[in-house]
């Protein structure tokens, strides 16, 4: 009967759930990775570096494969990625240039939240990187922080170049 069915499943979660009760009694399941999904926007664009590249699932560091982004030399450059929907967002991974120029990823804060990044400064802070080694993929923790959108800010004047970011999440479930 569906009714026994039904029954069988909710036991089943229940023990699980006992296992997560530090998510407030809600069982979650983890997704891969969301930026796939979004769609991505920056300061400007220079040698052809859309800011699509960032989310194209390829963390090729070498800019001649067509997988970086790149800004004009900016002010404050920024990176914007909409994923359309608010989701709890557990880390970020961030992929910097390999073939030259690495060190322009440096003084970055990383923001997610509901707002885009007109309005960056009512999201919350997730991290910082201080500067990246040539090609190495850096991990962000977000505990969980709500967002719809993440936002990557170079807090000084400069070029902003990104080969990928992988945001991952869960879904709550129950
Ligand atoms: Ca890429």
């Amino acid at each position: 009967m569906p009714v026994t069915d039904s029954e069988t499943k909710n036991d089943s979660f229940h023990n699980e759930e006992s296992l997560l009760s530090e998510h407030s009694g809600s069982l979650f399941v983890f997704t891969g990775n969301v930026a796939l999904g979004g769609n991505a926007s920056q300061s400007s664009t220079n040698w052809g570096g859309d800011a699509n590249r960032a989310i194209d699932g390829n963390r090729n560091a070498f800019y001649g494969n067509l997988s970086c982004t790149h800004t004009n030399t900016d002010d404050e450059p920024w990176w914007s990625l909409d994923l359309f929907t608010a989701v709890p967002v557990l880390c970020i991974k961030i992929t910097n240039r390999q073939d030259c120029c690495w060190q322009r990823l440096r003084n970055i804060e990383i923001r997610v939240g509901l707002f885009p990044a007109t309005q960056n400064d009512k999201n919350q802070v997730c991290g910082n990187i201080v500067g990246l080694r040539a090609g190495e993929t850096k991990v962000i923790s977000c505990g969980g922080m709500l967002g719809r959108f993440i936002n990557i800010h170079k807090k000084e004047k400069g070029i902003l170049t990104l080969c990928e970011c992988e945001v991952y999440a869960h879904n709550k479930i129950l």
